[in-house]
């Protein structure tokens, strides 16, 4: 057992208490990780706010990490002792139906025991005081020291900066890998980023790669306007501004809707309004937004009939292992802005702080430093 610094989520709706915690050896096929820092995704606020079907308490939240690995388990050999990783709450096996079918980035090897908040072999590393602390999204990166199976973990180059590639864990590869993995938008496409936070700027930066012609930035925050233009929005608009639907906004704005579409928020009616946006025909939308236990999405369905198409993503479509190497090489390159998502940094001892800015709506991404 080793000590570590970690932000509990006792339960639902509490602040995160910033205590000391037991965690427990890898076992085989797992490796210890230290985490240098971590980002603050909405996911993290949706599941301590009890809204997540999947959310176990008392838990350690956190999945948009960085680390270094400390201690390898039995039968370990993709990585060693001094590599710099990123947790994969997508992992990549290589071997399941999932990860061979080509067709999906959803791993299933170890998804049943991840949702439980348990390692693969049933069980937890985390306690405090005796008392079992439940894992989340299979990453706990709201710890110093964290235990990954060797799948949830993608080995990264060293020179590359724990502090800002963690980003890459999550919400930046979600909105760029959502535009091209997913919707796979064409040079001279139209397209609508619903929600302006981390992962919609992120989706501006995919739409500008993929070389849409037009980006539309939505938002009921105007505060978010000026950071969407830098990446390369071409327009912004607050549903606020207009008495009429939004979608209607867009199609009259559009010459008949957007050639494609994503949300990023996790509201239900903004799903809808997004996919109705897009162009009769051809239009198709992506939900990136997570939405609550209980939700669910409605449309017409002869907004399909007539050639809309309503998809989803999850981690932006990407086999961690295999390409998110490549992402910190771009991050490198100067290709992906990670200082842009950067608005706060603190020490744990302050992670509460950054779930306030995030409700207020002050911060695109606060990291958190150990
Ligand atoms: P965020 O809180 O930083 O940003 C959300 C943005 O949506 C804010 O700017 C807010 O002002 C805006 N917004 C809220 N209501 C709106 C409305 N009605 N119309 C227009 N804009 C509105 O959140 P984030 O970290 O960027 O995450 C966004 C969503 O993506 C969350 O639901 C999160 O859980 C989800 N997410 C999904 C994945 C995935 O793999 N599918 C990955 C990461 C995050
Ligand atoms: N547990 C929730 C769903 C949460 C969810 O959809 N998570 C996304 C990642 S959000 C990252 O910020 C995801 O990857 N989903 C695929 C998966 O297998 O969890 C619920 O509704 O039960
Ligand atoms: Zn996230
Ligand atoms: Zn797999």
């Amino acid at each position: 057992m080793i000590k570590s610094r970690a932000a509990v989520a006792w339960k639902a709706g509490a602040p995160l208490e910033i205590t000391e915690v037991d965690v427990a050896p890898p076992k085989k096929g797992e490796v210890l990780v230290r985490i240098v820092a971590t980002g603050v995704c909405h996911t993290d606020a949706f599941t301590l706010s009890g809204a997540d079907p999947e959310g176990i308490f008392p838990s350690i939240l956190g999945h948009e990490g960085g680390g270094i690995v400390e201690a390898v388990g039995e039968g370990v050999t993709s990585v060693a002792v001094g590599d710099h990783v990123i947790p994969l709450y997508t992992p990549e096996c290589g071997e399941c139906k999932f990860c061979k079918s080509g067709k999906t980035n959803l791993c299933q090897a170890i998804r049943a025991t991840q949702g439980k908040g348990l390692m693969p072999d049933g069980t937890s590393r985390f306690s405090k005081d005796g008392e079992t602390l439940f894992h989340y999204m299979g990453t706990s990166t709201f710890s110093e020291y964290t235990v990954l199976p060797e799948i949830a973990v993608a080995k990264i180059n060293k020179e590359a900066p724990l502090e800002k590639v963690c980003l890459l864990g999550c919400g930046v590869t979600t909105g760029i890998g959502a535009v091209m993995n997913t919707a796979k938008v064409e040079p001279g496409s139209t397209v609508a980023v619903f929600g302006l936070g981390g992962i919609g700027l992120s989706a501006i930066i995919g739409a500008v790669m993929a070389k849409a012609s037009r980006i539309l930035a939505i938002d009921v925050n105007p505060g978010k306007f000026e950071i969407a233009k830098q990446l390369g929005a071409t327009e912004c608009v607050n549903p606020l501004d207009y008495d009429k639907p939004i979608q209607e906004v867009i199609v009259d704005l559009t010459d008949g809707g957007v050639d494609y579409s994503f949300e990023c928020i996790g509201n239900v009616k903004v799903m809808r309004s997004a996919l109705e946006c897009c162009h009769k025909g051809w239009g198709e939308s992506v939900i990136i937004g997570v939405a609550g236990a209980g939700e669910e999405i409605c449309t017409r369905p002869f907004q399909l009939v007539t050639g809309r198409v309503w998809r989803g993503s999850a981690f932006g479509g990407v086999r961690g292992r295999s390409e998110l190497p490549g992402y910190v090489e771009r991050a490198q390159k100067g290709e992906i802005p990670l200082d842009t998502f950067i608005t706060h940094t603190m020490g744990l001892n302050d992670i509460n702080q950054a779930f306030d800015l995030m409700h207020e709506g002050k911060s695109i991404r606060s990291v958190i430093h150990y």
